[in-house]
């Protein structure tokens, strides 16, 4: 298949003024006629072209004039028109198929032909499957939209933009028109029509707009909108105090489906959303899923300058728009509840999905050099190691500096299709720093190892620190220049207090924190004044996405742990002791890291020094991925017996009656509240009965039976629910039934159901997934269902999915081929599981690699699910 290179890319020779788009939609057919307002660039010479794939012309005009059969080439995905001049006028007429329509890109179909509604997903290149079009984010349009349909099928009727009149037709249809009066690129249309509920809002914006907030969703959901709707008007305030950013037309459209590939998508005016990020309420959300919509939410508005003002010049530049987003998503979510359990959360997840897919053959720059098919660059890599490098920016120019940034460029960059240097240039010239090293980042793949360590000379008091760095050549050849890496650090006394920080011919007042950037291969600091071999904290708030290699005893990561009061970096020296206690058990040595760990732990569990949730996490070894990430012959059945023994160890440790004391007492405190205190309490109450399974599954059966009968919500019920599966219990089954009953009607909570069970531990799962596959609830056609069961499979089921003899390999490759043929985009994303097979150890290497050879010789598979089965093998 052939690549597109970042350095092949041309401005465009056409751009399109104004766009004018009359849609006559229906279920099974729907026309588009389009009136493209073209401009010519005067810098280059060449015919029309228009990206238009697999669309049935049935009309063409250019200025008026219908074109005759030698005027125009179509082969399917691109239009060549000729003869078109500056100011020329082409009109199409297209008819598309938006029931057969099950790539869910384009014009579809969401829910039963009889009931169901039709909506659009354009981004990354949906567009060219409704018109033709230069389908490409520089081209930037004014549009114009007109839908037409029969109003009893399609009562509501919405295209993003400002109303601009509605009206009756003949024979009980209807009209409708929007005008969006900024120019946006096609990625960003969208339209919605049919039976559909609305909760609305009035608000006005810091500079004075009054804006009709209005969320969509079908009858039974809609109840389900108002926390999102709460969440967005904080989103929307949040977005005027921290960067002066102001919403920009009269009413903003959200709409819930429960079809789509993705989360949500920032349609310019008319955001439309996975049920799974926008529906919320008690009885069938959990408080992860909570804060899961509101951060959604707020990705999704932030887009509104961080995407759509300003947009990407190509799809090399998603991070711009995605980087960015997410880490002001970030910021917003740590305002809005614990900052550090944000952090953990979000570096929990860097490490769990990014850090693979930096270590193996699907490693790429978060600004990828080609693609083949842009689908598949919406990875980890561009959306959360790209947050992390703006994270980095933003922490190099401080609160104000980088305030100062924004604002230059979102000032000079609006309405405009930028790149990543623009922003670079635009942050780094506010503030007068030079950024450009920053953009080595952008360009090379893997993951920096940094290497620490630390020398004190008592006679001189000082303590050196010496940082090293180092990216191992991985796949991609892209040259491997030194990183600036800021290390955020502290010293701590041998007591646990944090030392003032005197830098070697520094004369400004001590800090107790500072950061140093390390900026070449190796360096020494210096620090004066040191009275006693310190313990530094480094890489504070993990500071930087590289992986930190330091010299530790376990004494003095016991001491971080118990003292530091960054808590994300407290909550790390609790990751680092549990990873080495892991290694101890694993290979029958030494015991002073699990010593070392289970006693600093004890010790917090018995106080009150930290809170409910940050001691939840805590007391949660690192997960079975981030585990198999520092062996070479993994054995995800072995990770997993592994890490049940260290958990057991901790649970020995705290005592099973210490154990169910505090569990009853968590208990006593049940209820629903949303604050930051009852969502620990529910987080720690599901980690302390998690730990008093692993010693007394019985037991914790029966409290656990009990939860799940009396939850007061889903974050409760899940939680008994997901330890009675894991743990075998035998209240399991009446519980699962239990909740399939009960849920029957809500497929957000079935999702879980068939999520729970997808996860089993170990061998049994594929016996259970097969069976879940025969459900009348699982469909491969919905990308939610597909998730909560084969994605959950082999995403987040380690040791269910590598099986020794293969038989889960072989699944995942059937099902692929099947689901190829429906949804190339949802399949390209699941065969990324394959990821790493080459680090497996070597009979399910063998069988992996069989499994993906099979595949790979299937006919017919789609460039999405190509693409990423040669990467995967190469
Ligand atoms: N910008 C949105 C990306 C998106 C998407 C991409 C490809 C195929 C389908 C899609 N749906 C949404 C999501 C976001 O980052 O906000
Ligand atoms: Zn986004």
């Amino acid at each position: 298949p052939s690549l597109i290179r970042l350095r092949d890319y041309r401005a465009p020779a056409w751009r399109v003024e104004a766009v004018e788009l009359d849609f006559d939609l229906g279920i099974d057919a729907s026309e588009v006629l389009a009136r493209l307002h073209l401009r010519r660039n005067p810098a280059q010479d060449a015919p029309l072209r228009l990206d238009g794939e697999n669309l049935q012309l049935l009309a063409i005009a250019l200025d008026g004039r219908t074109l005759s059969a030698d005027e125009y080439r179509y082969d399917d995905s691109v239009l060549v028109v000729d003869g078109t001049r500056d100011g020329s006028v082409l009109e199409t007429r297209v008819r598309l198929r938006p029931a057969a329509n099950t790539a869910l890109e384009g014009l579809y179909l969401s829910g039963p032909r009889e009931t169901g509604f039709l909506l659009t997903q354009c981004e990354a290149e949906g567009f060219r499957h409704i018109t033709f079009f230069p389908d490409r984010p520089d081209v930037l349009s004014r549009y114009t939209v007109t839908l037409r349909a029969d109003r009893a099928r399609f009562p509501v009727l919405l295209a993003g933009g400002n109303p601009d009149g509605a009206g009756e037709l003949e024979g009980g249809r209807h009209w409708a028109r929007f005008v969006d009066p900024h120019p946006k690129p096609s990625y960003l249309f969208a339209l919605v029509a049919g039976h559909l509920e609305v909760i609305e809002r009035g608000y006005v914006t810091a500079d004075g707009r009054a804006v009709q907030l209005k969320i969509w969703a079908e009858a039974d959901a809609i109840e389900r909108c108002h926390y999102a709707m709460d969440a967005l008007e904080r989103a929307m305030r949040w977005d005027e105090q921290t960067y002066g950013r102001n919403y920009d037309l009269d009413v903003f459209h959200v709409v819930a489906t429960h079809d789509f590939n993705m989360g949500a998508m920032e349609n310019k005016g008319l955001n439309i959303f996975n049920a799974k990020c926008l529906l919320a309420e008690p009885d069938s959300t959990t408080d992860e899923e909570y804060r899961h919509v509101e951060a959604v939410v707020a990705h999704e508005y932030f887009h509104n300058w961080s995407g759509n003002r300003v947009t990407c010049r190509d799809w090399f530049q998603l991070s711009l728009k995605e980087g960015l987003t997410v880490f002001r998503e970030q910021s917003f979510s740590a305002d809005m509840n614990s900052a550090p359990l944000k952090r953990i959360d979000d570096v929990a997840l860097l490490r769990r999905a990014q850090f693979p897919e930096d270590a193996g053959p699907l490693a790429h720059p978060v600004r990828p050099a080609q693609y083949s098919e842009i689908n598949n660059f919406y990875t980890a890599t561009v959306y959360e190691k790209g947050a992390e490098l703006v994270r980095m920016l933003a922490g190099t120019l401080g609160r104000d500096g980088f305030r100062r940034g924004m604002d230059r460029y979102f000032e000079r960059n609006d309405g405009h299709a930028a790149t990543l240097e623009d922003f670079l240039a635009a942050l780094g010239e506010a503030n007068g720093t030079d950024l450009t090293p920053y953009l080595a980042w952008y360009a090379q793949a893997g993951t920096p190892r940094l290497k620490a360590h630390g020398h004190y000379d008592a006679a001189a008091q000082t303590y050196t620190l010496t940082l090293a760095q180092q990216t191992p050549a991985g796949h991609g050849a892209e040259p491997r220049a030194p990183l600036p890496i800021p290390v955020k650090l502290a010293l701590f006394s041998p007591h646990g207090d944090m030392l003032p920080l005197h830098m070697d011919g520094q004369t400004s007042k001590p800090a107790i924190e500072l950061v140093v950037v390390l900026d070449r291969a190796e360096r020494n600091f210096v620090f004066t004044d040191v009275a006693a071999a310190p313990v530094p904290s480094l890489l504070r708030g993990f500071s930087a996405p590289v992986i930190l290699a330091c010299d530790y005893t376990p004494d003095e990561l016991a001491l971080l742990l118990a003292h530091d009061v960054d808590g994300f970096n407290r909550w790390e020296a609790s990751q680092q002791l549990a990873a080495r206690a892991y290694e101890e058990l694993r290979d029958g040595t030494a015991s002073a890291a699990l010593h070392a760990w289970c006693d600093a732990l004890a010790r917090l569990f018995d106080s009150a020094a930290v809170d409910d949730a940050l001691l939840a996490d805590l007391l949660t070894p690192p997960g079975e991925i981030e585990l198999a990430e520092r062996e070479t012959a993994i054995d995800p059945q072995r990770i997993l017996q592994s890490r049940q023994a260290l958990q057991r160890q901790l649970a020995e440790r705290l005592g099973a009656e210490n154990l169910q004391r505090r569990y009853l007492a968590l208990l006593a405190q049940t209820g629903i509240e949303l604050d930051a205190a009852s969502q620990a309490r529910r987080r720690l109450q599901r980690r302390v009965l998690e730990l008093l399974a692993l010693l007394d599954p019985v037991g914790a059966g029966a409290l656990a039976a009990t939860q799940y009968r009396d939850a007061p919500g889903m974050t409760d019920r899940l939680a008994a629910l997901s330890v009675l599966v894991r743990s075998g219990a035998a209240q399991a089954a009446a519980a699962l039934r239990d909740y399939r009953e009960r849920y029957a009607g809500n497929a957000l909570a079935l999702d879980k159901w068939f999520a729970v069970q997808a996860q089993l531990p170990g061998e049994p799962a594929l016996d259970r997934v097969r069976q879940l596959e025969r459900d009348d609830a699982f469909t491969l056609k919905n990308p939610n269902r597909v998730q909560s069961l084969l994605g959950a499979f082999v995403r987040s089921n380690p040791s269910g999915f590598h099986r020794a003899d293969g038989a889960g390999y072989r699944l995942l490759a059937e099902r692929l081929v099947a689901l190829d043929a429906l949804n190339p985009q949802v399949a390209a994303r699941l065969a990324t599981a394959f990821n790493g097979w080459q680090r497996l150890e070597p009979r399910r290497r063998e069988a992996a690699q069989a499994a993906i050879v099979e595949l790979a010789r299937q006919p017919g598979l789609s460039r999405n699910l190509g693409e990423i089965i040669d990467s995967v093998l190469n």
